[in-house]
């Protein structure tokens, strides 16, 4: 490595390089039962009781953003960005989650967020899928019932019709492994399934099939009129070895990466699940007694049709972790099969959420791994942020300093190793509904209220001068003179 871990350096990303802001839409639209929107699983979960949110709150009303996609549209671009990454609610413009029934007004409001942002001259970058999925849909078992690859498909293929002729990057779906683990595994996001053993696999199998139907579709049937790029967002955080000399601990570190974020970029880069997975939930199965894999395979057909299925990889990033093996097997399924436990340098500062302590320095890491892994791939950085507790405010010091570390070694990443990062999308435009922690923990660089934080004029810096320039200093002015 060239730099300490914690070295501060001045620099400018390429030219070509994109800045952006994120949302998405459950998290900010409230209008939950506004125009014919149907109900979607996250409706469905907030409103269970006894309520599984934090603060028993509910997404019905969240940012307004339903009634004030204009005000969203002159924030983001006050802040000076190039493009803004929000999401579509599946439910919203197909209530049934069918193509049957279009509902024109979801189609409007899509359309004037759309024009208000070019308006503004800022690119909008649309996430196909954020979690939000169409209750009818889960009530025909949800993402594993394969029936949904070909609604998923109509879905996109809508999406494009409406709205490709102005929208040039696309993202299938947003962070599958949440939906898959914490939503059908560990069920403590909509839709609540509590199976460990085999469904998360199941759901991340329909998904990555879905995804690739998407994908194709647009190449099929859009790509030479439109000329965008479609893509498919994945979450890693670096997962460090507890001992960076132990070879236990490095082994440990490999197996949760691929479990984490190989298993989505290793079928749509080569065509397979990644080994360390295939051979570990194989043989478990077997020791089990089963006759088959809790892993599925993907036959000739789905390989193919897989694989490549990427223009571009989307990359979220928070937090880092030390890795581990297990001390003991919790049994078959996601957790056990992976052999790994993970913990947090308690060293490291503390944040609003208990899963995110800033480590800038991972940031750099994950993006090697990435890119010695995969053959170097386009890459956008489609979320990256800093969650504070309800009692601060304004005053966001703490986002400041995590942005200030994690973007300099996104530019070291870049400019020093190499890594093709082609945009960076900071999470979030505003605090919104966080999931099961409701409005506890506030990851905006605006509050509810759209007024801006202390953060914002950080970035509209760093954004503006396309990295980090070297104040003028008198003797710059001396040596250019001379
Ligand atoms: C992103 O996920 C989401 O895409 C975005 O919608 C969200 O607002 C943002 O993070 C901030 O959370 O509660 O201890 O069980 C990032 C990956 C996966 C990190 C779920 C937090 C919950 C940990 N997230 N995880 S815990």
């Amino acid at each position: 490595e060239s730099f300490a871990k914690d070295d501060f350096i001045y620099g400018q990303f390429p030219s070509y390089f994109r800045w952006g802001i994120g949302t998405s839409s459950y998290q900010i639209e409230g209008a939950w039962n506004l125009d014919g929107k149907g109900e979607n699983v996250w409706d469905n979960f907030t409103h269970t009781s006894p309520s599984p949110i934090k603060d028993s709150s509910t997404g019905d009303i969240a940012c307004d953003s339903y009634h004030k996609y204009e005000e969203d549209a002159k924030l983001v671009k006050s802040i000076g960005v190039d493009f803004y990454r929000f999401s579509i609610s599946w439910s919203r413009i197909l209530p049934l989650g069918t193509k049957e029934k279009v509902n024109q007004a979801g189609i409007d409001y899509y359309n004037n967020l759309i024009n208000s942002l070019l308006h503004h001259e800022v690119s909008p970058v649309i996430s196909i899928h954020h979690w939000d999925l169409p209750q009818p849909l889960q009530d025909i078992g949800g993402w594993v019932n394969e029936d949904l690859i070909e609604h998923f498909g109509d879905f996109a293929r809508i999406l494009y019709q409406n709205f490709g002729d102005r929208v040039k990057q696309w993202f299938t779906f947003n962070e599958a492994w949440v939906i898959c683990v914490m939503g059908y595994g560990d069920g403590i996001f909509a839709p609540g399934i509590k199976e460990i053993s085999e469904t998360p696999y199941k759901c991340i199998h329909t998904i990555l099939k879905a995804h690739a139907r998407a994908y194709r579709i647009y190449d099929e049937e859009f790509k030479s009129q439109q000329k965008g790029q479609v893509g498919i967002t994945i979450d890693s955080g670096w997962l460090e070895p507890s001992d960076p000399n132990n070879p236990e601990d490095i082994e440990a570190s490999e197996r949760a990466l691929q479990f984490k974020f190989g298993m989505f970029a290793s079928p749509i880069v080569f065509g397979k699940y990644p080994d360390i997975v295939r051979k570990r939930v194989d043989e478990r199965s077997k020791q089990e007694g089963r006759s088959t894999s809790r892993l599925p395979s993907f036959d000739k057909y789905w390989t193919d049709y897989i694989k490549g299925s990427y223009d571009i990889i989307g990359l979220n990033h928070y937090s880092s972790y030390l890795v581990t093996p297990a001390s003991s097997d919790p049994g078959p399924g996601w957790y056990g099969d992976q052999d790994t436990a993970t913990s947090q340098d308690p060293s490291w500062p503390e944040t609003g959420s208990t899963w995110l302590r800033p480590v800038p320095w991972g940031f750099r890491k994950v993006l090697n791994w990435i890119k010695n892994t995969y053959n170097n791939p386009p890459l956008i950085v489609t979320e990256n942020g800093y969650s504070d507790l309800p009692n601060v405010v304004l005053n966001d010091y703490g986002r400041i300093e995590y942005y200030k570390g994690y973007i300099n070694n996104l530019l070291k990443a870049v400019i020093v190793d190499g890594c093709n990062v082609r945009g960076y999308s900071a999470w979030s435009l505003m605090d919104n509904f966080e999931w099961a922690s409701g409005y506890t923990e506030r990851f905006g660089l605006h509050n509810r209220e759209r007024i801006p934080k202390e953060s914002v004029k950080f970035l509209k810096n760093v954004f503006r001068s396309n990295g980090f320039r070297r104040p003028n200093l008198p003797w710059d002015r001396q040596s250019k003179e001379q």
